[in-house]
This record gives structure tokens, C-alpha cells and sequence, in this order.
């Protein structure tokens, strides 16, 4: 009997691709190929505490508040300590925003080259129901000289500059799908090796799509081009699926073909999602998959950040499906 029937071969270990693949990147020191590991390191952790959050009444709201007014989750806040723990420990690092924090980061490291963008774990309003949740990531290289203290001019740079972006999603399986902008590559991990996996090689998300994702409870609010965009997708027969994690309706999306919408609504008047740390990454990724991302006018990696934590209208998914929406402005 052949042996691949009697033992099935595993697809690389993420290492070692990430390891083999550092040519493709412009700048190949391998401090970017060390901060990714970094990365896929504290989603290991982060994973295995979201794993086990039911079981040690670590879910659940803890009273306090982010900087955008929200209530913030015990695994927010855990996910947020390991994430940048990691990032400021790895040396990579000169500067970090995140979603639970108001200022930049100064990681106390002016001789690291790279800043990261990060939500590090969106959909949390999904935790304490056993709901898919994500990590997202962007990557940019400092414009100021090493050595020199960070400016406003290394961290609010638009999503061209990104060097590499991805997320983690914390699902049925946990997965990391990063690009460092030559293809997209998604890793499964396999809790029992404590390794991820390469399980999707050069992800290309399907020009056209079926699936429209949308918190339709808000249509009274939308602009008359969004519901009317949503009345072609009724008309197609779309199907509607919204899970209300961003990286999980994105992933769905990008495997099936699909456009994920969050619109103006009366409560968001420039919509709820954050452009640095958000928007960009996704972005990043769908365009490296064939896809397109952007704000209803303008594309989503062009927009100039005006301050951390910016939002922006958001359509992204499918090539052919955000080109119609867009149709509609
Ligand atoms: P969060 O960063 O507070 O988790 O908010 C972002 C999330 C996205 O994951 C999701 O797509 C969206 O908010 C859902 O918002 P809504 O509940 O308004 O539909
Ligand atoms: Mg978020």
C-alpha cells in the first residue's frame, strides 16, 4: 500500500514556511519573519485561553471601558496583555496601537523597524457565547530612523505601507491567515502538535459570491445606496449570513465568495469598524486574494489615517459584489 494511504502527509508547519518563504519579502532580515512567529505565538495562548473560558469563569463583561466607550471582556483585556507582552519581549517592535488602548505604545524598543496595528480580539460581543472571535494584525515599517523616539508619521501610515497582515480566528478550528503581500496563506492549528499547519496555499477568494453579511436590524439608518444595493441582493436571492465577528464573516466570505458590509448607521455616522487595525488588514488580504475592500468611494488601503482610532464605512469581499455595491453611490 502507497504510504500516503496508510499515514496522510501534513501540510508544512508554519516555521518552516515562514521560514522558507522569507525571500518574498522585500526587506528579508528576518526580523519580520520573527515577528510573525511572535504573533502566531500569543494567538497559541490566546486561543488556549478562549478555549478554556467557559470552564474558569474567565468570560463576561468586567465593568470597565475601552477608549471608544464599549464594555470591555476579560478575554479583551487578557488577549490585549499577551499580544503586546510578546510584541514588546520579541525586539522586532518600536510601536504598537491596539483597539484597548487610547495612545500609541511606545514599547520602550527605538531600534525596532516594524509597528503593529491590532485588535486583539474582535467580535466581543461573541466571547461569552461560544461564538467565533479574532485576532487582526498589521504590520508597518517605521518611516523615522532607527534609534530615533517614534513620530505620528510611523504609525499613521495608510494601508499600502502595510508589510504584512493576517489574523487568527479562533473558530470551529483556530487558524492563522496571514500575506506579507505575495499571496495568501492560511495554517490550521493542530492543538495536539501545538503547531499551525499550511491547510490553505494561495487563497483566492471567488470573484463572484452569493452571500451578502450585514446587521440588516439597522437598515432603517442606512443611506438609500446601501439598502438599495441590499434590495438587488434580495432580489438575486442572496443569502444573508452575519455572524457579528468581523474575522469569522470575513473568513466565511473569503473561502465562499461574498461581500461583508458595515454601512453608516444613524449610531455610526462614519461606520463602526477601525480603519488601522480593522479595516486595513482585511483589506490587504482580500486584495491579495483577487478581492476588493473599500469605503463606498474610496479604496480602503488609500485612505490617509487621520487618527488611531479612525473608522470608516466598509465593504469588502468579492471583486464583482463590492464593485456592484459600490455601483450604487
Ligand atoms: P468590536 O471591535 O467591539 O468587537 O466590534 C467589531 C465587531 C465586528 O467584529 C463585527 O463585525 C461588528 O462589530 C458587529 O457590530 P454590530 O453588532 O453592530 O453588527
Ligand atoms: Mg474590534
Amino acid at each position: 500500500m502507497e504510504e500516503s494511504r496508510i499515514a496522510l502527509p501534513i501540510g508544512s508547519p508554519l516555521d518552516r514556511f515562514i521560514k522558507n518563504n522569507q525571500d518574498d519579502f522585500k526587506f528579508a532580515t528576518g526580523e519580520l519573519s520573527q515577528l510573525l512567529r511572535d504573533i502566531a505565538l500569543s494567538g497559541k495562548v490566546v486561543n488556549r485561553e478562549i478555549n478554556k473560558a467557559g470552564l474558569m469563569n474567565i468570560a463576561g463583561a468586567i465593568g470597565t471601558q475601552n477608549v471608544q466607550g464599549e464594555d470591555q471582556q476579560k478575554l479583551d483585556v487578557l488577549a490585549n496583555i499577551r499580544f503586546i507582552r510578546a510584541l514588546t519581549k520579541g525586539g522586532e517592535v518600536c510601536a504598537i496601537i491596539s483597539e484597548e488602548e487610547d495612545e500609541i505604545i511606545e514599547v520602550g524598543n527605538d531600534t525596532g523597524r516594524y509597528v503593529v496595528a491590532i485588535d486583539p480580539l474582535d467580535g466581543s460581543s461573541n466571547i461569552d457565547v461560544n461564538v467565533s472571535i479574532g485576532t487582526i494584525f498589521s504590520i508597518f515599517r517605521r518611516k523615522s530612523p532607527l534609534g530615533a523616539p517614534i513620530e505620528e508619521r510611523d504609525v499613521l501610515q495608510k494601508g499600502t505601507e502595510q508589510v504584512a497582515a493576517g489574523y487568527v480566528l479562533y473558530g470551529s478550528s483556530t487558524m492563522l491567515v496571514y500575506t506579507t503581500g505575495a499571496g495568501v496563506y492560511g495554517f490550521t492549528y493542530e492543538p495536539s502538535l501545538g503547531e499551525y499547519f499550511l491547510s490553505h496555499n494561495k487563497m483566492m477568494i471567488p470573484e463572484d459570491g452569493k452571500i451578502y453579511s450585514i446587521n440588516e436590524g439597522s437598515y432603517n439608518s442606512f443611506e438609500d445606496s446601501v439598502k438599495n444595493y441590499l434590495d438587488y441582493c434580495r432580489e438575486q436571492n442572496y443569502s444573508g449570513r452575519y455572524i457579528g465577528s468581523l474575522v469569522s464573516d470575513f473568513h466565511r466570505n473569503l473561502l465562499k465568495g461574498g461581500i461583508y458590509i458595515y454601512p453608516r448607521t444613524a449610531k455610526a455616522p462614519n461606520g463602526k469598524l477601525r480603519l488601522m487595525y480593522e479595516c486595513n488588514a482585511l483589506a490587504f488580504i482580500a486584495e491579495q486574494a483577487g478581492g476588493m475592500a473599500t469605503d463606498g468611494e474610496r479604496r480602503i488601503l488609500e485612505i490617509e489615517p487621520t487618527e488611531l482610532h479612525q473608522r470608516v464605512p466598509y465593504f469588502v469581499g468579492s471583486k464583482n459584489m463590492v464593485e456592484k455595491a459600490a455601483s450604487y453611490f
